[in-house]
């Protein structure tokens, strides 16, 4: 590729040349969704959508502002600013190749450490009709052990004595909900795109919390004018390598620095339920239903478990990659007895999903050789992750004395890798808000296994559950003295024996 050609609005015409950017004039597009979070996530999944859809013309109220909530987020904001908002995506087939398109939804950007006025105005526009959020698993401030909003957090405690500038999500919101409130603009959509069991529930939930103590004239108001769907949210994001930045440069001779990539499935089912209008998303692939729980469900306990399984097991057996966990034949036997054995009975019937090829096809996604999707990467903030993508399935199991030992043998092993070596020695990555917590139980559990269950925020009450505890003290006996090949192998010989 003879010159390179750096990613901006001003040079989009000439990198259309290369490969496909929008169509739409984006000087037209007015901002209707602020969305604060923008990493991978956000960029590869609703952003696409977005993209999509502004290609027809008529449409041009739905941009996205996005918001960079964190000082973390700095390089993100800095990166997207520069280009103007537009990034790569780079969809990895599963033949190898790759589709790639500059995406160009996010139209605005804005980083609330630096000039917090601006987002609250932003959120309080009345161009704006809906707040999406990707603000992670553990951003929604829930204590599992006290089943409420932690109002012992010190950023929660800031935002309470300075609202004007706040630092959480919460505070923003409402803030800007008052604003909105206070100059007689309508409500708007708060919708969680987040990886949790009933995310506008929980979004609701938590907010209402903070609004009783920080506005609590606010409440009744939210109440009447707010509306917070649920939805289920799919795309298998890794993190960006440097490869793919310099591989993008050196194969379609585009400076990109931040592209994102990608797998080709992606899926999103939203309840339809916005106070104040939303993108005809449908047009471009996405399904409103009324009931979105069933689909949540599923996709926490089989995808989002089956990556913390095949995260746990590979990172103690020493591999970097998913696919190279799947592609272990007793790691992925043992997915699919936990998946069939486990999880399935708690499901219950889902309307119009085939799950045999729903389970088929996670396995397809999950070996897709192409993606390189981080172990480290599924692995970090489990202690968040657990008590949503797998613990469900235990509470479940255990009312209807089920099998446990599938996720019995997973929870042990993440109690063994929070030691933080795999089984060669090597040191593990371990990327964890509780980090300190988890080792410092990891090795008590060392004396007495059942140390690890007694972390509440996390397990909640499972430490008094014998049948569980007993589970759980097995496996980890078993995994210290056999390693966790020899379990894994044991427990599908078992498996095998009862079908
Ligand atoms: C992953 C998710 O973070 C994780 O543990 O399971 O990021 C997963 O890749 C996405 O939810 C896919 O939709």
């Amino acid at each position: 590729m003879a010159n390179i050609i750096k990613l901006n609005q001003e040079n989009l015409t000439e990198i259309a040349k290369r490969i496909p950017c929008p169509t739409y004039n984006r000087n037209n597009i007015k901002t209707g969704i602020v969305h604060v979070g923008i990493g991978g996530f956000h960029r590869a999944h609703e952003a696409f959508y977005t993209d999509q859809l502004l290609h027809d013309e008529s449409i041009t109220d739905w941009g996205i502002c996005g918001v960079a909530l964190l000082d973390f987020d700095t390089k993100i904001y800095k990166t997207l600013k520069k280009q103007d908002g537009l990034y790569t995506l780079i969809i990895k087939e599963l033949d190898g190749s790759l589709t790639k398109r500059v995406i160009g939804s996010i139209v605005e950007c804005l980083f609330a450490p630096e000039n917090p006025t601006m987002v609250l105005e932003k959120m309080a526009s009345p161009d704006v009709k809906i707040i999406t959020l990707t603000i992670t698993e553990g951003g929604y401030n829930y204590n599992e052990a006290t089943r409420s909003f932690d109002f012992t957090n010190p950023q929660i405690q800031y935002d309470l004595n300075h609202p004007k500038t706040p630092k959480t999500i919460f505070g923003y919101l409402t803030q800007a909900l008052k604003l909105r409130k206070e100059r007689g603009v309508k409500g708007c959509t708060i919708q969680s795109c987040d990886n949790i069991q009933g995310n506008g529930h929980m979004t609701k939930k938590m907010l209402l919390s903070y609004v009783q103590k920080a506005e609590p004239e606010l409440t009744s108001w939210i109440e009447l004018n707010v509306s917070f769907p649920n939805s289920m949210v799919d795309r298998i994001t890794p993190a960006t390598s440097t490869t793919d930045i310099s591989n993008l440069k050196e194969i379609s001779g585009i400076e990109d620095a931040w592209p994102v990539v990608c797998e080709p499935f992606k899926q999103w089912v939203i309840e339809d339920n916005f106070s104040a209008g939303r993108p005809a998303w449908q047009t471009v692939g996405a399904q409103f239903v009324q009931d979105v729980v069933p689909y949540e469900k599923m996709k926490l306990s089989l995808l989002n478990a089956g990556h913390t399984v095949l995260g746990i097991l590979g990172a103690l057996m020493g591999y970097d990659t998913i696919d190279q966990s799947v592609h272990n034949p007793q790691i992925s036997e043992f997915l699919k007895n936990y998946m069939d054995v486990e999880v399935t009975p708690t499901l219950g019937h889902l309307e119009g999903v085939d799950l045999d090829s729903y389970k088929q096809s996670l396995l397809q996604r999950f070996g897709n050789i192409y993606i390189k999707d981080q172990i480290d990467r599924i692995c970090s903030e489990s202690s968040a992750k657990f008590p949503i993508f797998v613990l469900p399935t235990v509470y479940s199991q255990l009312k209807k004395n089920g099998s446990l030992a599938f996720a019995s043998l997973v929870i042990a092993a993440w109690a063994i890798y929070s030691l933080g070596k795999d089984e060669h020695g090597k040191p593990l990555t371990i990327k964890d808000a509780m980090e300190t917590t988890l080792n410092k139980k990891a090795i008590e559990s060392k004396e007495n296994p059942r140390a690890f269950l007694e972390i509440e925020t996390i397990f909640g009450k499972l430490k008094d559950e014998e049948t569980f505890v007993n589970a759980f003290t097995n496996a980890y006996k078993k995994i210290e003295n056999n390693g966790i090949e020899k379990c894994v192998i044991e427990l599908n010989n078992k498996s095998f024996k009862n079908k």
